[in-house]
């Protein structure tokens, strides 16, 4: 994506801080963001994030977001035309609002200025937006123009049980690992479940393996420890490497409960991002330009070499390089409209290869900002 601006420490300073919500389905994602929204319009000063709504398929939204994909992409109309069923048709909806990202990075610069936040909210199923090219491709151009850390929102109440709470880290586990992002555990829904036990299992790997044993079903008809029981002691202690990589909160976005302290480990992120993710992005950079400059010398140098021996063997061959400009050019000009109107007029068909890049270029109606 082009849309970022050079990348140094100073311009990055006078940035908004991004915030990538994800999460499972129902963990409460669009509830935190509301909550993030009123805590943000209530402070003193009084300073409002800027909200991208990435869910195609939300019916309703807590939240008046600034840009909405659901104002680009119809996702029911998607489903339809594309002969889908809802996550094909959600997944596309997130494909095709991704071939425009960089007009919405464009705008979020605009508004970069006025803003201290902004915020995501990502599609209830978490991994449309976690194993998706669309997701990635999000991700890296937001983190690779703004400071960037990612909320994993949990469901605290159900995630009681430590077989549960294990998968549920392992899942955060390769997140982390995808984005490589500051990232944070929200404990959500404190109101219903405090999340202490969380802290704790995590903090201490052997009281997650006394409540591992505590637990039904840990032991065979023969009182030896189950397959999945010696499984999980032995990932506890992987995943106590892991745990030292992340901040974790227990918020209550119903009550509004733990959201101070939610910012104040979003500051300390930002601070992880500028000291360790963005030094990484900038070699990454440079790495790939040089990569490219390296190919680019390469198949010049070939080129020169093939066109030194063609001469050689070749003398003559300078008189037949001249290019007949001006008969062929006159009667040739009507061949040359190959444009914009490719797969206009052709009935689509199950399978074909579609250009997103050149659909709807007519009639579309790009609407992105909201007012407020
Ligand atoms: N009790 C309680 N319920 C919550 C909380 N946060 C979200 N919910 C409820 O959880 C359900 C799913 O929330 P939603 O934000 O739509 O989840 P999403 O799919 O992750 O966006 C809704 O019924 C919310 O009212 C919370 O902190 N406490
Ligand atoms: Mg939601």
């Amino acid at each position: 994506m082009s849309a970022s601006t050079p990348l140094s420490d100073n311009a990055m300073q006078r940035k908004p801080t991004v915030i990538v919500t994800i999460g499972m389905a129902g963990a409460g994602k669009s509830t935190f963001v509301q909550r993030m929204n009123s805590h943000l319009h209530s402070r003193d000063p009084s300073r409002p994030p800027y909200i991208l709504n990435l869910d195609p398929a939300v019916a309703h939204v807590p939240f008046e977001p600034n840009i909405d994909i659901r104002d680009t992409v119809n996702y029911k109309e998607v489903m339809k035309q594309y002969n889908l069923g809802p996550n094909g048709g959600i997944l596309t909806a997130l494909n095709l609002f991704t071939t425009k990202f960089d007009q919405v990075l464009d705008l979020v610069e605009k508004r970069s200025e006025s803003v201290d936040h902004i915020i995501l909210d990502t599609p209830g199923q978490i991994e449309i937006f976690t194993w998706s090219a669309s997701g990635a491709i999000i991700t890296d151009a937001i983190a690779s123009s703004f400071p960037t850390v990612v909320a994993y929102i949990i469901d605290t109440p159900r995630t009681t049980a430590p077989a549960t709470f294990m998968s549920n880290m392992l899942y955060a586990c390769s997140i982390l690992y995808k984005t490589k992002l500051p990232f944070i555990l929200v404990f959500n829904k404190t109101d219903v479940e405090p999340h202490e036990f969380a802290i704790e299992w995590m903090q201490d790997f052997e009281a997650f393996q006394a409540a591992l044993a505590s637990h039904s079903g840990s032991r065979d008809s023969e009182g030896e420890p189950t397959y999945m029981n010696s499984l999980m002691n032995s990932m506890s202690l992987v995943l106590d490497e892991f745990y030292k990589h992340l901040k974790a909160v227990g918020v209550s976005s119903m009550t509004g409960d733990g959201i101070k302290e939610f910012f104040d480990v979003v500051e300390e992120c930002r601070g992880t991002y500028e000291k360790e993710y963005l030094p990484e992005l900038v070699a990454a950079r440079a790495a790939r330009e040089k990569s490219l400059q390296d190919v680019k010398e390469d198949s010049l140098n070939r080129f020169m070499k093939d066109l030194a021996v063609d001469r050689a063997t070749n003398p003559q061959s300078t008189s037949n390089d001249r290019w007949e400009s001006d008969e062929e050019n006159n009667d040739d000009d009507d061949d040359d409209d190959t444009g914009d109107n490719l797969l206009i007029g052709e009935e689509p068909w199950p399978g074909q290869y579609i250009d997103v890049t050149r659909m709807r270029r007519q009639d579309e109606q790009i609407n992105w900002p909201r007012p407020g």
